[in-house]
């Protein structure tokens, strides 16, 4: 018995001093988020409006900013209650981003007035490849600071597809601008969305990937978000994704993981057959359960079109067709046949 309960202290002591080294450790970090980002193949338009199919596929999952940065102006507070939330898909050459932004006040992109790229909103984007080094020892030295194979790329808001940036990128910047990146922001009532696209040459060095992001592979990456409230004082409150130490380069712990799957199963269901009726007598189509507005095109058995339509929720006349057997397609209804 007393040997059993030696043996209990002895076991909570060794764990209580892992514990306590782990927490002491300055080069380790567990609390960094992970993501999964899905392939799509849909057409993107960069204007700022999320109305995209894709942006509302159930795979694809509205990630939060919201660790306030140490080393932040605001000193741990959030006194402005900016807010960050993001979506991401990729295909072969491109990373796209929807960013929606809570901010009181717009402070954009403005040459004459701003002393520096800090000095407007902004969102910073991270990317570093996750190669053997990522999980040697010398990566999380303190103090470490970023090598070439990082890519920090500066979104100022209010501007169009302006390019800052550091490390790995900062090569593909020639007189602020930048090929293979896109942005466009958009402000909305409360604050402003930006949709981003841009290829991956331009941020991950391909001595670290073989040409293209693919299923199974993951990267390094953060977002890190930066509300002004005017153009002289610089950032008020830097929210983070997944880093929560603004200037340790550790790299577990400025990063979260980015993890590439499959394609993203979009969100274009089945569409819903419409209930509707109809009435043809005296060359008059009758329809009832059919909003206005909707396309009514009508063809014949050899499946030519000879009438197309708006409906205005008035019969349509349909004097004009000779006598035979009619196909009726009213959009998001199913097909049905009339006799004149
Ligand atoms: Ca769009
Ligand atoms: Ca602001």
């Amino acid at each position: 018995m007393k040997s059993k309960s030696t043996f209990v202290v002895l076991t909570a002591m060794l764990l209580g001093l892992s514990n306590y080294s782990m927490a002491q450790d300055p080069t380790y970090f567990e609390d960094y988020k992970t993501m999964d980002i899905y392939k799509t193949d849909a057409e993107i338009t960069i204007d700022g409006v999320d109305n995209e199919d894709i942006w509302s596929s159930s795979d694809v999952i509205e990630q939060t900013a919201d660790r306030i940065l140490a080393n932040n102006p605001g000193e741990g507070e959030n006194p402005t209650g900016y807010a960050l939330s993001y979506k991401a898909v990729y295909d072969n050459d491109y990373l796209y981003l929807f960013i929606k932004v809570k901010d009181n006040t717009y402070i954009p992109y403005d040459k004459e007035q701003m002393t520096g790229d800090t000095n407007v909103d902004n969102i910073e984007l991270y990317f570093s490849p996750i190669d053997e080094r990522g999980s040697a020892d010398v990566s999380y030295l303190p103090g470490l600071k970023p090598d070439l194979s990082e890519s920090q790329l500066r979104i100022s808001v209010g501007s169009d597809s302006y390019a800052s940036g550091t490390g790995y990128v900062k090569e593909n910047i020639i007189d602020g601008k930048i090929s293979g990146y896109k942005y466009v922001t958009k402000q909305v009532e409360g604050g402003y969305n930006v949709e981003v696209m841009l290829s991956w040459d331009i941020v991950i060095s391909d001595d670290y990937y073989d040409d293209k992001l693919v299923e199974g592979q993951k990267i390094f990456f953060d977002l890190e978000g930066a509300d002004c409230v005017d153009y002289a004082n610089g950032r008020k409150v830097i929210l983070g994704w997944s880093g929560d130490d603004f200037f340790a380069w550790k790299r577990n712990s400025k990063y979260g993981e980015m993890n590439f799957k499959g394609m993203a199963a979009t969100s274009i269901s089945t569409k819903e057959i419409a209930e509707i009726k109809y009435l043809f007598a005296n060359d008059e189509l009758t329809l009832t359960g059919v909003d206005i507005n909707t396309d009514v095109t009508i063809y014949d058995l050899s499946g030519r079109k000879v009438a197309t339509t708006n409906y205005r929720g008035t019969p349509i006349n349909l004097g004009n067709l000779i006598s035979g057997v009619y196909l009726v397609q009213v959009k998001d209804a199913e097909n049905f046949k009339i006799i004149k």
